[in-house]
């Protein structure tokens, strides 16, 4: 069991990269250090889960402390645990993309996964973008943000993606017939806007493309996530990630 105030930014420093590497290509289980809210760890959720992965939650006891310990002072932190070792690895594409990849879920060949790659980035991006222009936005300035955000990015995100998954077939995914990491990260993505206080209005935009709606539905209903995404524990993490947002300043005091 890791204990979240172990020194994360150090850990891997101790051992040779050759022990981190069995322990990283053959891991035994995992856990994932992170708030109780959806945010940038919901992917991740969502790929151990899908994975079969033995691995657990566990959230900071006191952020302020804890946050000089991980590596980039900011959380997704991912630790990869076999026998008596451990590796930690952080920043969500890394985490991401290494458990994309343990997983099956970056496709059958290069062209695939340089597909995946690019909507999963492009996903990510409005991700942080959405972040840095609207949620953490002066409150006087967030509702011409949030204008410029649904008529620019949001816009162009929902016709580029639709383009993709309706010359795919519309069947769900971005490559073929199967799942993938970009497929799991924009039906966060969806989710993560329809959490927000100006929900209607967002999801307004993005209703309007069938093909992304179709491909949450596809995510949300895979009978590999379908029970761990509507269990308690899922749920309770959703409407915790919904009151955050009503105020998230106020509320990141109370999470550190
Ligand atoms: N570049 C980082 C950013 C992660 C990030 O912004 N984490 C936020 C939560 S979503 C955080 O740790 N906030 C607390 C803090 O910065 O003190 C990544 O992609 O993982």
């Amino acid at each position: 069991m890791v204990h979240s105030l172990i020194d994360a930014s150090r850990l891997n420093k101790t051992i040779p990269s050759s022990d981190l590497a069995e322990v990283m290509e053959h891991p035994e289980s995992f856990q994932l250090l992170y708030f109780p809210l959806e945010g940038q760890g919901q992917t991740t959720r969502d790929l151990l889960t899908y994975g079969g992965a033995k691995w657990e939650n566990i959230h900071p006891k006191n952020w302020v402390e804890e946050k000089a310990k991980t590596p980039f002072g900011c959380l997704p932190v991912l630790y990869i645990i076999k026998g008596d070792k451990q590796a930690v690895i952080a920043e969500t594409h890394a985490v991401e993309n290494y458990l994309a990849k343990q997983f099956g879920l970056m496709g059958d060949n290069e062209y695939e996964e340089a597909i995946i790659r690019s909507f999963h980035c492009s996903s990510a991006s409005l991700f942080t973008i959405f972040s840095g222009s609207v949620i953490w936005n002066l409150p006087e300035v967030r509702e011409k943000t949030l204008e410029a955000f649904k008529t620019n990015q949001l816009a162009l995100w929902v016709q580029t993606h639709e383009r993709h998954l309706m010359d795919n077939g519309n069947n769900g995914h971005y490559v073929g017939n199967k799942m993938s990491l970009a497929d799991i990260r924009t039906a966060n993505l969806i989710k993560h806007f329809s959490l927000q206080p100006w929900s209607e209005e967002l999801m307004a935009v993005i209703s309007q493309a069938p093909a992304l709606m179709k491909l949450k539905e596809t995510v949300e209903n895979d009978p590999k996530l379908h029970h761990r995404k509507f269990s308690d524990e899922a749920k309770k993490i959703a409407e915790a990630t919904k009151s955050f947002f009503v105020n998230p300043f106020a509320a990141s005091k109370l999470v550190a």
